[in-house]
């Protein structure tokens, strides 16, 4: 009997499917085009992660299925290559990052071919390939001609480790998302891309998608956008006025300070004399400390009075000014008005410097006390009430409703031009500029006389230029600024003696369109100078495979990558290159794998599993449903090598039992059909479910379950094909053999019979005019027909209709009927 040999059909099968291009997509096929997309690799020098393995292969056995259904998949892979481990790789070997890339790509592509990833491989991207960040480039110089991308002198997040300035994106709890060290401030001047221009629309659209609600609400928290108002309070004894955001001027009346950041224009001019020396060194002591640290919700408040005093609008109320760190200049005004009994840091704050607690806010269940005309001091209040309620101590607005006392508020403050409607985002315009080599240049040129200009775009790409150095220079010049030869050129405009940029695109640029190049990368790769402009050239093609049908990808791209991507496609969109508001219809977020203790992998806890060991040891088939065994897709999961262990062993016997019963030949018995029907239906839903974990379970139980049974040479070649997205090298192994001379992957997805796998008995409900009356048990599949008289012999539905005359007969099979009187 042939015994089971991964190690040799596996690489066999390997080669031909190759050569037989069996993964091709086909451009503007009549077939139903679906478009899958995993989040492209980063190809680091440690190769394929089981991770990777995991969520590639869920993938890759979806996309195989509906192939067989008999549709036109696109399902393309890539390499998303600059980035900085690279780079600091070559700094420590002073190997070129290109070579480092090129060895790392062709090691981790060995491993998926490895894998049987059903990739279309004439579309291969890599971001680090100057013809495709020709067009990185390309789209940058779209975003600068439209106003979009703008230089500015600003504080930025700076890593002192990485010397690398990082987008607030990129800071999580004060330190650096690469390197974990805390970060600083410094001063540089930067591209931004317009963002917050998009952020309406980036909120708003995703009610276009079909996006997990978790990743709605991130994406929505992180544009964060505030309706509220901008209020005006006039300084005491002068002219001029404070304006301040909030979103509850329902609190006004408790306003006890004002606060400004430290970076207000306005705090010179209000600062006494006899507060200037206080004042200036407070504010020398927050421009050290980082701006994310500034606003985080803690305890510790500080700030310092300026001597002035500002009124109340709606009261006349004196009240004190200061200067605090907490708040931020980026944000609304940079100036707020601190209300301690409603807010937490406002009532640090007032606890701290003694200020004024005023109760404004009742909450709503809460019985108001009688004396409500009293201001209440209480200093010895824990907390303070944050929420909506009841207005106290509010004159004329007293008893109203939080909101429509914002509105009566609103309006009372805007007849008299002391307040005006606003909205304000959390999100900020997109730092774009880094200070390192292994990046795309931006493709910008400064002269004196005229400015920044574009590089004119015949003359892209800007090619990086090849460095000695790959060290980022201390002043936070990038590397390429020492090149002479690349930073002199000409101005485009004039002619005159100008430079060039020096800074590079950060990582998440040539991500932010890769999923639009996979769409032509085939034909474009076959002209070697591209002329024409791709993305009208090849616009047909775009438009034909947009959107994006599902993209798996990981929770950590919720906010930045899915975010940035949108915006350069709404972009795009504007411009006319593509032709829908969205890139991508559906987005599921993939789980982890953990290492076998447990533990998240790394080397340094020596609890990685390599998918390449694991392939040697098991075979790639085994790997590949012991991931899709593993889990639910979206959960996390310590590795088991008893696991996969486990899924070798039923591949074998699947193998014995297969190649058995083919030789046996016999014809299949009733219940064989009603198990093999059954699978073939469970199957196919889980896989559209992307419950990958429960159909390999319904296999193995059906190897059980079909033990002993006679089952013919048809019902096998049924069996095989719905388990050949799984396991594709085993049963392409048989099917050749013993079927067909095509693969087993180009055969159309069998067909069940429902009514081979109806359960023998139902309930089926029985109502009367909607209301449930009886529940009788009958056989699965009867017609209306033959329950309206079952039903009608039911002494409880008699009950109900004698006497009257049924006007409708409601029938939904297998499950109930309903008689409208
Ligand atoms: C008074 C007030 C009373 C506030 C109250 C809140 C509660 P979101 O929802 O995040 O937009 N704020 C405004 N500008 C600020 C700045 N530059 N730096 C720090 N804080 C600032 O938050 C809006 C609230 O954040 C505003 O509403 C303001 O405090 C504060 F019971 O005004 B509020
Ligand atoms: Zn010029």
């Amino acid at each position: 009997m042939e015994e089971y040999k991964p190690e040799k059909i596996e690489p066999k099968w390997q080669k031909i499917w190759e050569k037989e291009k069996l993964y091709k997509a086909i451009d503007f096929s009549k077939k139903k085009k679906l478009y899958l997309l995993v989040e492209f690799p980063y190809p680091s020098g440690e190769g394929l992660h089981v991770g990777h393995a995991f969520t590639f292969t869920l993938m890759d056995i979806f996309a195989r299925k509906k192939r067989m259904e008999g549709k036109n998949v696109l399902h393309p892979m890539g390499w998303d290559a600059f980035g900085l481990p690279t780079e600091n790789y070559a700094l420590k070997t002073g190997i070129h990052p290109k070579v480092v890339t090129k060895k790392n790509i062709k090691r981790f592509k060995k491993q998926m071919k490895a894998l049987a990833l059903s990739y279309d491989w004439d579309r291969e991207i890599n971001t680090t390939d100057p013809d495709y960040y020709k067009w990185t480039q390309w789209i940058f110089i779209q975003f600068f001609k439209h106003g979009l991308a703008y230089k500015k002198e600003m504080d930025i997040n700076w890593c002192p480790s990485c010397k690398i300035g990082l987008a607030n994106e990129e800071v999580v709890d004060g330190k650096c998302e690469r390197c974990g060290a805390k970060v600083g401030k410094k001063r540089l001047s930067q591209w931004l891309l317009k963002i917050t221009k998009y952020a309406d629309r980036l909120a708003d659209e995703l009610d276009l998608v079909d996006f997990p609600e978790s990743v709605v609400a991130s994406q929505r928290s992180w544009i964060g956008r505030s309706e509220g108002y901008e209020i005006k309070f006039p300084i005491e004894k002068r002219e001029g006025f404070i304006s301040v955001f909030t979103t509850r001027i329902d609190t006004l009346f408790g306003t006890s300070f004002l606060a400004l950041a430290p970076e207000h224009p306005m705090v010179k001019e209000l600062t006494k004399p006899e507060q200037k020396r206080k004042v200036e060194n407070y504010i020398k002591e927050a421009r050290r400390k980082m701006e994310l640290e500034r606003i985080a919700e803690t305890k510790e408040r500080s700030g310092v009075f300026t001597g002035s005093f500002a009124l109340n609008p709606i009261n006349g109320k004196k009240i004190p000014i200061f200067v605090a760190d907490f708040v931020v200049m980026s944000y609304g005004t940079g100036a707020i008005m601190g209300v301690p009994a409603h807010d937490k840091r406002d009532f640090y704050f007032a606890k701290k410097y003694n200020l004024p607690i005023i109760e404004v806010i009742k909450p709503r269940k809460k019985v108001l006390p009688k004396e409500t005309s009293l201001v209440i001091t209480d200093k010895t209040k824990e907390e303070p009430y944050v929420g909506e309620g009841t207005l106290i101590n509010s004159g004329r607005f007293t008893g109203m409703k939080s909101e429509k006392a914002r509105k009566r508020i609103g309006e009372f403050l805007q007849k008299k031009g002391l307040a005006q409607k606003s909205v304000e985002y959390h999100i900020r315009d997109w730092i774009f500029s880094r200070q390192h080599y292994w990046g795309e240049p931006i493709p910008m040129i400064y002269c004196e006389k005229c400015g920044w200009q574009p590089v004119p775009e015949n003359e892209l790409p800007i090619k990086l230029p090849n460095v000695k150095k790959y060290q980022p220079t201390r002043t936070g010049k990038s590397p390429l600024a020492a090149i002479k030869n690349f930073v002199k050129t000409k101005c485009p405009r004039c002619g005159g003696p100008a430079e060039r940029e020096t800074d590079t695109m950060p990582n998440w640029a040539g991500s932010s369109w890769y999923y639009l190049a996979y769409t032509f990368w085939h034909k474009f790769k076959n002209q070697k100078l591209e002329k024409k402009n791709v993305f009208i050239k090849y616009k047909n093609l775009i438009n034909y495979w947009l959107p994006v049908d599902i993209y798996l990808g990981g929770a950590e791209h919720t906010t930045l990558h899915l975010l940035y991507s949108r915006f350069w496609h709404k972009f795009l969109n504007d411009i006319g290159v593509v032709s829908g508001k969205e890139p991508y219809r559906k987005r599921l977020t993939h789980g982890l794998i953990l290492g076998e203790d447990g533990q998240k992998m790394s080397k340094s806890r020596g609890n990685v599993i390599v998918p390449e060991e694991m392939i040697k040891k098991f075979g790639a088939d085994s790997l590949r449903v012991y991931l899709a065994f593993i889990g639910p897709y979206n959960g996390t999961f310590p590795w088991s090598t008893a696991g996969i262990k486990g899924t070798r062993k039923f591949l074998e016997r699947f193998y014995d039992w297969i190649c058995v019963q083919i030789r046996k030949n016999e014809k299949s018995e009733k219940e064989t059909k009603l198990l093999v029907n059954r699978l073939i239906k469970e199957v196919g839903e889980d896989i559209d479910s992307f419950k990958f974990n429960t159909a390999v379970a319904k296999f193995m139980k059906f190897l059980n379950e079909i033990e002993g049974k006679k089952i013919s040479k048809k019902d096998l070649g049924r069996v095989l094909k719905i388990l050949a997205p799984f396991a594709p090298h085993l049963t392409e192994e048989i099917w050749r053999k013993h079927f067909k001379k095509t693969s087993i992957h180009r055969q159309p997805w069998p067909r069940y019979s429902p009514r081979m796998i109806r359960e023998k008995n139902i309930i089926l409900i029985l109502q009367v005019n909607g209301k449930v009356r009886d529940k009788i048990e009958v056989e699965s599949g009867i017609s209306e027909k033959e329950a309206k008289k079952l039903a009608l012999s039911s002494p409880k539905i008699q009950k109900w209709i004698k006497g009257k005359q049924i006007k409708k007969t409601i029938f939904i099979k297998d499950k109930l009927i309903n008689f409208v009187l």
